[in-house]
């Protein structure tokens, strides 16, 4: 006889979960009662808004679900912001809620909610579990939704009774992957119609990738047949952007000359991704729901083909099955457009060279010339959202899989605590959130969890004394009109030192480096503000720019 608290463990165990991301609740005691006895390690955290985020950049960078546990009402829905990003960026997760006793729900009891109803939207899957017993039926199942086809959020809800009730159950066996595989007459189409194109174009995007595949399988495809390569909107690991074939990233700001490039290709390879609202320039690159370019669109999930875009062909596999494949078709020895290959690539670099001068004491282009020079290959870079992203996003050259941690439907906040989970699972790693004033506030709390299991990450907040993407957006619609985004922070180097950190204030452009290297010394986690000028709202444009309309 077993508890639901021990079954829940036993199935977490099953399926080679290590860690776990929490707030502790009343209502789960029973589970981490069993935790309590596993090997499993609990990293507790401050609000669950981190706490699922930390979990989301656990799945983002291992593939395999990372796993949240929350409390009931407040829990849970602090929890959903994480859930959210889960759902939009295809990311394996699983959030279990701790849920009131079977007697008293439907009363609307002490932190009720309904979960079903609460998470229906943003969440793949949600299930209550009311029978101890099913426990190693439903979990495997769990395991089995959050990563097949397109990736996902799956909640859990566990009533406290079911919780410490004892039932018998088998033991729990680990729930079995899906795999989609492309068929041979639908690679023949896609040679075929390669083999036609005059301007073909690659976009990589979505998840269920990893380092051999995005790093030798389809960099030989690229080479194979010279094909152009950009990544979709904050899928910036998928390819080594120093690689010949590298085009650029399809995001927002999207360097004008890639755009175009886009817009003017024959044929596109769509390999993973959804080409979403952000990628897609607002459904103008490609349009919806018939794009003017032949498409090839690979994507794990069925109901993702068709869906926004008419593709000439669609193809239900996931990335890894397709580019195996198509890896053994090689391409002409010159064909026609790879010299457009090589300008492609010539326009990325031009356009990822940051300017050197900008308004006021600090300039974020010479610092983020430095870090490319210092910043070993495989560091990982996390952020929320904030015009300051931009700086990472355009100018930082990602080489290797599993670097960025970033959330695509651009959710503030994200940066400090993905960096906490990036740290813990790749310890020998080099860790780099970037955060704005406005974004480090909104999850800066779990700077405590880093400084709890000794997790030195640096945090860099961007302090410009603004919401600035949305001043940038108030200036230009209603010049002049400021309304609610301007702020008054804290001293983000002394509340460094008051978690136990390491703290630096950068106020000229030259202090960046040696403080970087004063924090990386002292072995601490550490929080480098730096105090940018408002009026560098963009890399290119100031602030009084826009309002002015120049
Ligand atoms: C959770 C969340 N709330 C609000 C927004 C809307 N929003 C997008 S960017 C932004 C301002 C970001 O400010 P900051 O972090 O200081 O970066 P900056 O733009 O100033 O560089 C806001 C409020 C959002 N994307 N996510
Ligand atoms: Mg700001």
């Amino acid at each position: 006889m077993k508890t639901g608290g021990k079954l829940i463990v036993d199935a977490l165990e099953a399926n080679g979960v290590d860690r776990i991301y929490c707030v502790p609740g009343e209502s789960y005691l029973a589970v981490l009662d069993a935790l309590h006895d596993s090997k499993i390690q609990s990293v507790v955290c401050r609000q669950e808004g981190g706490a699922a985020m930390m979990a989301d950049c656990h799945g983002r960078l291992t593939g395999k679900p990372g796993i949240c546990f929350v409390t009931r009402g407040p829990g849970a829905t602090n929890a959903s912001a994480g859930v959210h990003i889960a759902m939009q960026d295809s990311i394996p997760m699983i959030l279990f809620i701790g849920q009131v006793a079977s007697h008293a729900k439907e009363r609307e009891a002490f932190q009720e909610v309904n979960y079903r109803r609460f998470f229906g939207d943003i969440a793949k899957w949600v299930v209550e579990i009311d029978d101890a017993a099913r426990i190693p039926e439903l979990l495997t199942r769990a395991f089995s939704v959050a990563t097949s086809g397109r990736p996902g959020p799956v909640v859990i809800s566990l009533p406290e009774d079911m919780l410490t009730s004892e039932v018998e159950a088998p033991a729990v066996l680990p729930a079995v992957a899906v795999e989609t595989h492309p068929g041979e007459a639908e690679l023949d189409r896609v040679e075929a119609l390669l083999n036609a194109a005059k301007r073909p174009f690659v976009i990589l995007g979505g998840t269920r990738w990893d380092h051999r595949l995005a790093f030798n399988d389809i960099q030989a495809i690229a080479e194979s047949w010279s094909l152009p390569v950009g990544v979709s909107f904050r899928r910036q690991m998928l390819f080594d952007h120093l690689h010949p074939n590298y085009a650029g990233d399809v995001g927002i700001g999207i360097n004008p000359k890639l755009g175009a490039r886009i817009k003017d290709a024959d044929l596109v390879l769509l390999i993973g991704g959804r080409f979403g609202e952000m990628p897609s320039s607002d459904y103008t690159l490609l349009k919806s729901p018939y794009p003017d370019q032949q498409l090839v669109h690979v994507h794990a999930d069925p109901d993702e083909l068709g869906r926004v875009y008419r593709p000439t062909i669609a193809i239900n596999a996931s990335p890894a099955t397709f580019v195996r494949a198509f890896a053994r078709r090689k391409g002409p020895a010159a064909p026609g457009w790879a010299e457009e290959t090589k300008k492609a690539h010539a326009d990325y670099l031009a356009w990822s060279t940051p300017p050197l001068t900008g308004p006021g004491p600090v300039q974020m282009g010479p610092i983020m010339n430095w870090l490319e020079k210092i910043l070993p290959e495989d560091a990982i870079l996390t952020n929320g959202a904030g015009n300051y992203a931009t700086w990472v996003h355009r100018f930082h050259r990602f080489r290797r899989y599993a670097t960025q941690a970033a959330p695509t439907s651009g959710s503030m906040g994200y940066g400090t605590p993905a960096a906490v989970a990036a740290k813990g699972l790749f310890p020998d790693r080099e860790v780099i959130a970037f955060a704005g004033d406005g974004c480090f506030m909104m999850n800066g709390q779990e700077f405590a969890t880093a400084v709890q299991y000794g997790l030195p990450i640096i945090v860099i907040v961007v302090n410009n004394g603004i919401y600035g993407t949305i001043r940038m957006h108030q200036e230009r619609e209603y010049p002049g009109r400021v309304e609610a985004t301007d702020l008054k922070n804290p001293d983000f180097a002394a509340l460094a030192r008051a978690y136990g950190g390491h703290g630096e204030t950068v106020r000229e452009t030259d202090e960046f480096a040696p403080a970087f290297e004063r924090a990386r010394a002292s072995g601490k986690p550490s929080i480098i503000e730096i105090k940018l000028d408002p009026e560098a709202i963009t890399p290119t444009r100031t602030l009084s720019d826009i309002r002015d309309r120049r």
